[in-house]
């Protein structure tokens, strides 16, 4: 069950998808580029120690089944202190910028600078509020495969730090995004609800689609804002986990608009600066039911 069957083919050698039916017939080995070999603009890209340390935990990760129990790392002092730094400028502007039921689940989950939170914890805290998973992932997965996971309520997150010499940057998805930007959100199950209607869609996409569902992803659980007495909130993971970025939200000028999952989305911009343009929704309830109604569309190909 470690890994997915291999693709069968039809009579034009065509690969035929297979569906999963379940968590296990997800292949979180699909890891995009090389993991911890990182590239040159990493900022751990000459740290030997840091590089060795990654792949350790991407090690960890690989032997994982669903239903396991989730290893405890044990966090190195630059690993805390990261985690702290990153927590506490974060925290400043939370109260004005983030969301309600983000400042709820914050609450809850009582994060402290000097513990690092383990991920086998907050599995548990979903399991009890949303009944999501999470899976540890040695790095970037496939966007079918990540996708895939969410129709069963499980998020593929990773384990490892990011660079101590960066603590406020990341170019890509590390332990403190996951924790402070998805975790918190995914106990909420009306927005849990329209997380998984993304998932739902993947199941039956094709692979053009798979780029679409990825875009509506992104302006949703990456970047989503969301109307609050008049105010404009963030409830984004890429937003919550970048003070840069939550304040160019309140402050920088950009556009807003209300989220149309059917509508061409806009080109996704990774690494030049924030968002120009954010997606809102009135509420989460809102937003699962507009979801769901599109996800069907989707779910109407299973006959
Ligand atoms: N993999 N581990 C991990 N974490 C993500 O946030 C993630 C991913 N793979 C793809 C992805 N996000 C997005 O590009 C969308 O495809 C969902
Ligand atoms: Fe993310």
């Amino acid at each position: 069950l470690a890994r997915a069957a291999p693709p069968l083919e039809n009579e034009q050698n065509e690969e035929v998808r297979v569906i999963p039916t379940s968590i296990h017939d997800i292949d979180n080995g699909k890891i995009l580029g090389f993991d911890h070999n990182l590239s040159e603009d990493h900022p751990g890209f000459k740290d030997e120690d840091y590089k060795q340390r990654r792949s350790w935990i991407a090690g960890l990760a690989r032997d994982i089944l669903p239903g396991d129990e989730i290893p405890r790392l044990e966090y190195r002092p630059e690993e805390v202190e990261t985690w702290a730094k990153a927590l506490e400028e974060l925290e400043q502007l939370f109260p004005t910028h983030a969301c309600k039921e983000f400042l709820d689940a914050i609450d809850k989950l009582d994060f402290r600078p000097d513990v690092v939170p383990q991920l086998q914890d907050v599995h548990q805290v979903l399991q009890e509020t949303s009944g999501f998973a999470i899976r540890p992932v040695a790095g970037l997965l496939h966007p079918r495969d990540f996708l895939n996971g969410l129709a069963f309520k499980t998020f593929h997150s990773t384990q490892y730090m990011r660079h101590w010499s960066q603590p406020h940057y990341t170019p890509e998805p590390d332990l403190i995004h996951e924790i402070i930007g998805h975790i918190p959100m995914l106990t909420n199950k009306y927005y849990a609800d329209m997380v998984q209607q993304i998932g739902l869609a993947s199941l039956y996409a094709t692979d053009k689609e798979i780029w679409h569902l990825t875009k509506v992803y992104w302006y949703t659980v990456e970047f989503g804002v969301v109307m609050e007495d008049e105010e404009i909130k963030a409830f984004g993971a890429g937003v919550l986990s970048s003070y840069g970025e939550l304040d160019h939200m309140r402050t920088g000028n950009p556009e807003f608009a209300p989220l149309d999952p059917w509508a061409k989305q806009p080109k996704m911009s990774y690494k030049d600066g924030f968002q120009k343009k954010y997606f809102v929704l009135n509420s989460f309830e809102e937003g699962s039911e507009l979801l769901r109604e599109y996800s069907q569309t989707f779910l109407d190909r299973k006959q």
